[in-house]
């Protein structure tokens, strides 16, 4: 029965199934902390079935992960961070987090590629993000996603990964402020649908 249920995925999972949906690239700000404690990684089941993420792999280019036995509903989302007690002292534990093997994808703050593969090693989805998503160069601030609090958010789950479909997080749940500027800091939005999404 395993194996059937092992072939089903692999046949049932396409490249849009399983989408990059928000990136915590930078959490070194004034609110929540280290990048080895607090960087995490959102995907979304953006196809029509429920998935099994276990042997899907995460990757930066340089260090991989391999995911763990989780079973994730059509339009659910799940959590792959950097250390999950650390995670789930800054979040709860309400948010659903899968476990996974192998080294955390260390995410530049400057910029990285964040790669989704099938278990059959197939590109499900690819994010090169730029800690420029979202700064402004007129004014010269930095965006509100590089060590200000937010995340990056994927606008349309459907739509392309670039600059103009990403976007910092804009839920002020967290009831911190920048004490550069005194606004309140979005931590994002784990494992529910994103503050600036469209679709
Ligand atoms: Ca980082
Ligand atoms: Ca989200």
């Amino acid at each position: 029965m395993f194996f059937i249920t092992s072939i089903l995925s692999l046949v049932l999972v396409a490249p849009g199934d399983l989408v990059i949906s928000e990136i915590m690239y930078n959490p070194d700000g004034p609110t929540l902390g280290d990048d080895d404690c607090f960087e995490w990684v959102e995907l979304c089941n953006a196809g029509p079935s429920t998935l099994e993420l276990e042997g899907m792999m995460l990757s930066d280019g340089n260090n991989q992960l391999f995911i763990g036995p989780f079973n994730l509903e059509t339009g659910s989302r799940v959590v792959l961070a950097a250390d999950s007690e650390d995670f789930a002292l800054a979040y709860g534990d309400d948010v659903p987090v899968a476990e996974w093997e192998g080294d955390w994808t260390k995410l530049s703050n400057d910029g990285d590629q964040v790669i989704l593969y099938s278990s059959s090693g197939e590109v499900l989805d690819a994010v090169t993000y730029s800690d420029t998503w979202g700064a402004d160069p007129e004014s010269g601030s930095r965006s509100d996603a590089d060590g200000r609090g937010s995340s990056l958010e994927k606008v349309a789950l459907t739509g392309p990964n670039d600059e103009t479909n990403w976007r910092p997080s804009e839920d002020y749940g967290c009831p911190r402020n920048d004490p550069e500027d005194g606004r309140p800091v979005c931590w994002g939005t784990p494992g529910v649908r994103n503050s600036v999404e469209a679709d």
